[in-house]
């Protein structure tokens, strides 16, 4: 399928990423003990956990998120900007990366870099992908929702499939350095997921702190702040404007996939996630 950039059966965004770095990032590129990286498929709430994140580093306070692009504090280390971006950084580093398992940085597995991965809905995943790259060009645009429905259940859309991503990263569950959290979780109680966060990094907050990572990291603030609603996306990439704070919502598939579509995506959710336990995707 063209309108992508294939890596080893991977199709990457258009522009932006390029072999070389793809591979370097996987064989060379060195993970140190101290970095924090931040995982999720695409459109599972990546960057509001960046926004947490970045948050609890500041203890609340949202001078950096105001001031720094979201691409620049926590950089997608595959595309060539985010690499050259975080490599002139100083270390430790806080990393991006939507990466499936296999691709990811192999110097990773033999350190004690901690790895927060965010799972969120797939259906959710889905609707939200569909309103987000068709404005842009990135991606070969699917003329319908049903289009899009079908690549999604192939894999043949941004960082492939989603259930591949999914079975690869959930097989680091129960190493001590990765967490897992979820869009919905993150939803239901976002303060137990501040506190499970700093939990995870060590970090100590005081209420009012906290209080202060909750805010910055709403919704609302998010979408009125222009460092992390991508609003500073050029328009070579995004000519009709690009919004990342679209809805914020879970359950949004139900008002766009059709009774049929839902019910085929039930029967692959079942084949091809068949074996985790009961109760570790919240939404089934
Ligand atoms: S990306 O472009 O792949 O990195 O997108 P990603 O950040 O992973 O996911 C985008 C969706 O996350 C929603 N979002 C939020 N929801 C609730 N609260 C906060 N603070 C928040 N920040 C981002 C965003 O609205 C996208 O979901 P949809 O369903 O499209 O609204």
């Amino acid at each position: 399928m063209s309108g992508y950039y294939w890596f080893e059966g991977i199709p990457f965004p258009s522009r932006g990423f390029q072999k070389e770095i793809i591979e370097e990032v996987r064989d060379k590129f060195v993970i140190g003990d101290e970095d924090i990286i931040i995982l999720a498929y695409p459109k599972s709430g990546t960057n509001w956990l960046i926004q947490i994140v970045c948050l609890i580093q500041t203890k609340g306070n949202p001078e950096w998120v105001q001031s720094v692009p979201t691409w620049k504090r926590s950089p997608w280390i595959e595309s060539n900007g985010g690499f050259q971006n975080l490599t002139n950084k100083e270390r430790p580093y806080q990393i991006s990366s939507h990466l499936p398992f296999h691709l990811f940085p192999r110097s990773f597995f033999s350190s004690k870099a901690k790895i927060i991965y965010v799972i969120r809905n797939p259906r959710d995943v889905l609707v939200s992908g569909y309103f987000f790259w068709y404005k842009t060009n990135l991606f070969k645009n699917p003329d319908s929702l049903a289009t899009y429905f079908d690549w999604f259940l192939k894999g043949n859309v941004p960082y492939g499939s989603w259930f591949e991503h999914t079975r690869g990263w959930l097989s680091m569950r129960g190493s001590e350095n990765f967490l897992l959290l979820s869009y919905e979780g993150m939803k239901k109680d976002p303060r137990r997921t501040i506190e499970k966060i700093c939990d995870f990094l060590g970090k100590k907050l005081e209420p009012d702190e906290l209080d202060m990572v909750l805010k910055y990291s709403s919704f609302q603030a998010m979408k009125e702040n222009k460092m992390s609603n991508f609003s500073l996306i050029t328009d070579d990439i995004a000519p009709n404007g690009l919004l990342l704070m679209r809805k914020g919502t879970t359950g949004d598939w139900k008002n766009h996939l059709t009774v049929a579509q839902a019910e085929a995506f039930n029967k692959v959710f079942q084949e091809k996630m068949a074996g985790f336990p009961p109760g570790l995707f919240p939404w089934e």
